[in-house]
């Protein structure tokens, strides 16, 4: 019996390598390129739109004889364009952004406010896919939005 040479030893090496390589690319390919595949593909564009969407949250949007409170009311906006909105609460009283029946994105995941919006701050939102989505003021419920997001000019 005579102990493995350095030759021997050099070629084990090389075959642990070969087998790891191996093991590795059949993991990449099993495991994480299927996840990588389940994920949506959303153009850059969307993810990084050049404008912004504000919609302003008016002084007084809590009493119910004022007509105006989020203003715009109903608001059109485009992918790839200007499809990160933005709430700001003008008013002095705390808000919320929440919408009629819950909304998921495929990007952004659910949507409204995670509490209330206080005076002052904001609420921000990237819509990533096309959805029109009616929205109230949970402490006011006749305060009352409408989203629709359009598939942009811009976006292929
Ligand atoms: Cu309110």
């Amino acid at each position: 019996m005579s102990l493995p040479t350095s030759s021997h030893a050099y070629g084990i090496g090389l075959i642990a390598v070969v087998i790891g390589a191996a093991v590795g690319i059949s993991y990449y390919q099993l495991y994480y390129i299927p996840e990588l595949n389940a994920k949506p593909i959303i153009p850059e564009k969307v993810l990084k739109p050049g404008d912004t969407t504000t919609i302003t949250i008016v002084p007084g949007a809590e009493n119910p004889s004022q007509e105006q409170n989020f203003v715009p009311k109903k608001v059109k906006v485009q992918l790839g364009v200007n499809n990160l909105v933005i709430w700001k609460n003008t008013g002095d009283t705390p808000h919320t952004v929440t919408p009629d029946k819950p909304f998921k994105d495929q990007y952004s995941d659910a949507f409204g406010s995670p509490g209330v919006i206080k005076p002052g701050q904001t609420y921000k939102f990237l819509f990533t896919q096309e959805a029109t989505v009616p929205y109230h003021c949970e402490p006011h419920p006749w305060m009352k939005g409408e989203i629709t997001i359009e598939h942009g000019a811009l976006t292929s």
